[in-house]
C-alpha cells in the first residue's frame, strides 16, 4: 500500500512538474517597449510571437510589455546587457549613447524618405554600421524598422515658417542629448520627458508641443491635447529590434535563425501597415479639427543641417559616410 501510495504521489507530483519543468526549459524572450498597443512597432511584437510559435512551437516564452512597464524608455540597452531583458526595439539615439558613430541617424534631414532609409540600411552603409553597434554593445541588431516621419505637433495654433518661428516653445523631446540637440536645432526650446508623460504634458500646458510620426501623433492620442501639425518632416525615423547578446548567444544556430526570421516577419509587418497609413492619415487629423500647415521646409533644412555640420557629434561620424548616405539612391 504504502508504495502504491508512494508511486501514486510521484505519478501526481510528476504531472504537476512537467509543465513547469517544460516551462523552464523554454527559451525566454522578455520584450520590452514603450509603444503604445494601438502603434504599428507595437502590434509588430504579437507577429513576432506568432511567427516563433508556427516555426518553433513550444520552444520560446515570448513575453510583450507595451507602454514602458518593464523598463523605462531608454534603459532597455542596459537592462539587455545586465541579462534582466532580452529583447527590445532601440533607436539610434540610444544606439549613440554607447556608440556615437550612430548620431549619423539622430540628424535630421538626413534620411530623405523610407525608400532611401531601407536602402541606406539594407547596403554597405548599414552592414557596417551595424557591425559597430554589435561590436560596442552588448546587442546584436536584427533588423531596422521604419518609426515614420516625425513632425512638430503643438498645443496651439502658430504662424510657424522658419525656425525662427519656434523660439521659445518648450518642445518636448525624449530624454538624452542627442534628441535636445535636434529639437534646439529646429529653432524650438527642446524639454525633455519620456514619451508615457507626454499626453498628460500636452494637456496641462508643462510643455507647448512635441515632435513624432503620425501614426504615433494618432495611436497616443495626442491630437486630442494639441491643435496644429507643422509638417517638417524632420527626422525620416528608424528604430532597431535589438536582441541581448547573451540571448542570441545561448541559442542554437536553428534558433537563431527562426527568432531572426520572425524580427524580419515584425519589421515587414510595422513597415508595410506604417508607410499605408502615414500616406493617408493627414484627413484623419483634418477631422480632428487640426490645423496641419506646412513650413518653409528648406528653411528648417538649412537651419538643421547647418547646427549638425559645426557640430562635435559630426566629428564622430565615419569619414565618407554622409556623403555615402547622400549618394544612396
Ligand atoms: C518618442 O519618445 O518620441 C519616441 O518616438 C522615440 C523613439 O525612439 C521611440 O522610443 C518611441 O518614442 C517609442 O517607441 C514610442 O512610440
Amino acid at each position: 500500500f504504502q508504495t502504491l501510495a508512494a508511486a501514486a504521489a510521484l505519478v501526481g507530483l510528476g504531472a504537476l512538474i512537467s509543465p513547469l519543468a517544460q516551462a523552464q526549459s523554454k527559451v525566454l524572450l522578455r520584450i520590452s517597449t514603450p509603444a503604445v498597443p494601438d502603434d504599428w512597432h507595437g502590434k509588430m511584437w504579437t507577429v513576432f510571437k506568432d511567427a516563433l510559435d508556427k516555426s518553433a512551437p513550444g520552444e520560446f516564452d515570448v513575453q510583450i510589455n507595451l507602454n514602458a512597464t518593464l523598463f523605462k524608455q531608454g534603459t532597455e540597452p542596459a537592462a539587455m546587457a545586465r541579462g534582466n531583458l532580452e529583447l527590445s526595439s532601440i533607436s539610434a539615439f540610444d544606439i549613440a549613447k554607447q556608440v556615437p558613430e550612430f548620431s549619423l541617424f539622430t540628424a535630421g534631414y538626413v534620411i530623405r524618405d523610407p525608400q532611401h532609409q531601407a536602402k541606406v540600411f539594407a547596403g554597405p552603409v548599414g552592414q557596417e554600421m551595424f557591425k559597430l553597434a554589435t561590436e560596442k554593445m552588448d546587442v546584436t541588431l536584427l533588423t531596422p524598422i521604419y518609426l515614420g516621419t516625425r513632425q512638430v505637433n503643438l498645443r496651439d495654433v502658430r504662424d510657424v515658417k522658419t525656425p525662427a518661428d519656434l523660439k521659445g516653445v518648450k518642445l518636448r523631446m525624449p530624454g538624452s542629448k542627442e534628441w535636445l540637440f535636434l529639437g534646439e536645432a529646429l529653432g524650438a526650446t527642446a524639454t525633455p520627458l519620456a514619451f508615457g508623460e507626454v499626453y498628460l504634458g500636452l494637456k496641462t500646458g508643462t510643455i507647448d508641443g512635441q515632435d513624432n510620426p503620425l501614426p504615433t501623433v494618432r495611436a497616443a492620442k495626442f491630437y486630442e491635447v494639441t491643435k496644429q501639425l507643422v509638417m517638417t518632416n524632420h527626422l525620416v525615423d528608424g528604430i532597431f529590434i535589438a536582441i541581448s547578446d547573451k540571448a542570441w548567444k545561448a541559442m542554437t544556430p536553428a534558433q537563431q535563425q527562426k527568432v531572426q526570421a520572425a524580427a524580419n516577419a515584425a519589421a515587414a509587418y510595422n513597415n508595410e501597415n506604417r508607410i499605408k497609413e502615414e500616406a493617408a492619415i493627414v484627413d484623419f487629423f483634418k477631422q480632428q479639427g487640426l490645423s496641419v500647415t506646412t513650413p518653409d521646409v528648406e528653411a528648417f533644412r538649412r537651419h538643421v543641417q547647418q547646427a549638425y555640420a559645426g557640430s562635435d557629434m559630426a566629428k564622430t561620424w565615419p569619414k565618407g559616410m554622409l556623403e555615402r548616405i547622400n549618394a544612396t539612391k
